[in-house]
């Protein structure tokens, strides 16, 4: 196996015999069979498109596969060999479509030459799928350079679908997603592809990335109103509980309705935890808060939470014996031997009795003193506050602000973020969305003439909060760049929707981003180089002199 899609990627350089992350070589060779089919498929959906051929069940699937194959999702061997028969068959399904269209419009049969990726038939067996991984991995592009630019892109565009797939669920889409992700998986699959191509896609991925932030936040909004500044409760209380982790509010929603009047309490876990700001979800008496922090710390925490626990998302990590007969999974998570409650059929809702059962068998939790958190700080709410907040940098009680999102892991170089949150100087505000907020969003960093000196706007999608406030503010200062604001970005990754983010920032034109704990092992030198050269990009260094510079504007 080779793998190096995340901030975790041994050594940095990648993962070789099993993944840091858990991944064994099995699924990873699966997963990158998924995606050399996605790629094929891709190419066949684009040559449709040309032809004003369209399948929706082809464009849904391409964002499921690439979505199912971010890290942490999915662990389970046996659901990839599902996966990738589908994508063979939609494969079939999307070329022979293109073929019939073709004839008719042009009168001869389609004799182009097709790339190995479109033209593969695999056998439809697990040993076909490792085979062809074997020999067609991440690896078998030979030039350094071409192989990393397109795994930035693939990493980008595996965030964009998974954002783009969440939205799908709440009935938001756009087909220009869907085109821009066949149009890059086909172009992966091109022999003779430049540097300068990948970069343009890598760039349009970014205006991509944006768009699909933004439907995401129109289908979350629209569906569960605009979030509020909220108080969170961080502690168990009496009575049995389930804890839900991931990014999937449907899915959330769905478990809140049915256990109505059960006397279960409903609590979120890492990424969840902005659903407690939606109205429409904290109207729901039994959302009663979040508990634990970020995912690499659920091994003790779920420890201690003695309830089902259900993931709708990303980031699971190998569940210890001790708590995994209570893990369930949904949507495309897998764990293999965990419970998975399937998807339901259109226009109804997911059955989670099973899950309910447990956690009343399972009785109540053990009780904990109460700790508050606020929360809710997403781009509606802001927005109200933006007379204070412009008047307190006209009368300099803000002099910076800073965006930490992102995500949050293991390394302890991490604590770095912890560092800059407690150091940075007291008319500082920090903006944040995605995990990284659990390095500091506990600490007591107090308020600027009633403005919180920590904004949580939410989920890592709600970056685009983040994005959309720094616009606002531009418009409202007067300024022509997005750069001449008193904003810095000191962004923290972990995975590919990280990814995505990153690419969004760089297409709105944000320039001189620190990038952390470490610069991405998938790229190059030489394509480091041309994000430092075009976008200021730089690595983190230590707390005091990143502060520093920071407060200088570099
Ligand atoms: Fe390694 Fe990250 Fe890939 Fe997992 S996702 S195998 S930790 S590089
Ligand atoms: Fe976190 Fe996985 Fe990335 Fe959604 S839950 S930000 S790491």
């Amino acid at each position: 196996m080779f793998c190096f899609q995340c901030q975790e990627a041994a050594k940095n350089e990648g993962c070789t015999v099993k993944g840091v992350c858990g991944k064994d070589e099995e699924v990873a060779k699966l997963q990158d069979a998924l995606v050399y089919l996605l790629k094929g498929t891709g190419f066949w959906a684009k040559k449709a498109r040309q032809y004003g051929v369209t399948d929706e069940e082809v464009d849904l699937f391409i964002l499921e596969g690439l979505f199912a194959t971010v890290t942490n999702v999915n662990f389970d061997a046996e659901r990839f060999v599902e996966y990738c028969n589908k994508a063979a068959d939609l494969k079939s399904k999307i070329r022979d479509k293109f073929l019939n269209a073709y004839k008719q419009k042009e009168d001869s049969d389609f004799s182009e030459e097709i790339p190995r990726e479109a033209a593969w038939e695999p056998a439809k067996t697990k040993e076909d799928y490792l085979a062809k991984a074997e020999e067609d991995g991440v690896l078998a592009e030979e030039n350094e350079d071409i192989r990393s630019l397109k795994e930035l892109l693939i990493y980008g565009l595996k965030g964009i679908a998974a954002y783009a797939d969440h939205a799908y669920v709440l009935n938001e889409k756009s087909d220009n997603i869907f085109s821009f992700a066949e149009t890059a998986l086909a172009e992966t699959t091109r022999e003779n592809i430049t540097s300068e191509e990948l970069i343009s896609l890598v760039m349009q991925a970014g205006d991509t990335a944006v768009k699909a932030m933004e439907i995401l936040d129109k289908a979350n909004t629209g569906r569960y109103g605009k979030q509020e500044i909220t108080s969170v409760n961080t502690s168990l209380k009496e009575g049995p509980g389930i804890l839900v982790s991931g990014h999937d509010l449907l899915d959330l929603e769905e478990l809140l309705k049915q256990t109505e009047g059960t006397g279960i309490n409903i609590y979120t876990h890492g990424e969840m935890l902005p659903a407690n700001a939606y109205p429409e979800l904290k109207k729901f008496d039994h959302l009663v808060g979040n508990f634990g922090t970020a995912w690499y710390n659920q091994r003790s925490e779920f420890e201690e939470f003695n309830g089902p626990i259900l993931f709708t998302t990303n980031c699971i990590v190998p569940p210890k014996d001790s708590y995994k007969d209570r893990i369930y999974t949904t949507g495309l998570v897998g764990w293999p031997g965990c419970k998975h409650i399937p998807n339901a059929k259109t226009g109804e809702q997911k059955d989670f009795s099973s899950l309910i059962e447990h956690a009343k068998q399972l009785g109540s939790l053990q009780p904990q003193e109460n700790k508050e958190l606020t929360i809710g700080f997403a781009k509606d709410q802001v927005m109200e506050l933006a007379d204070k907040v412009i008047d307190a940098v006209k009368s300099g009680a803000i002099k910076r602000f800073v965006v930490m999102g992102g995500c949050d892991g293991r390394h302890k170089s991490r604590e770095y973020y912890t560092e800059v949150a407690k150091d940075l100087p007291e008319d500082t505000v920090i903006l944040t969305a995605g995990c990284a907020k659990y390095r500091y969003n506990m600490l007591d960093l107090g308020d600027i003439g009633g403005i919180p000196r920590i904004l949580d706007a939410g989920q890592c999608n709600d970056s685009y909060s983040l994005a959309y406030i720094a616009l606002q503010l531009k418009d409202a200062f007067g300024l022509d760049d997005i750069n001449d604001l008193p904003i810095s970005y000191d962004i923290a990754w972990y995975e590919q929707k990280a990814v995505c983010v990153l690419l969004a920032l760089l297409a709105l034109g944000v320039k001189g981003i620190r990038l952390g704990p470490t610069v991405p092992a998938f790229l190059s030198p030489n394509v480091v180089n041309v994000l430092v050269e075009n976008f200021g990009i730089k690595p983190i260094e230590d707390p005091e002199t990143d502060i520093e510079a920071m407060m200088a504007g570099k």
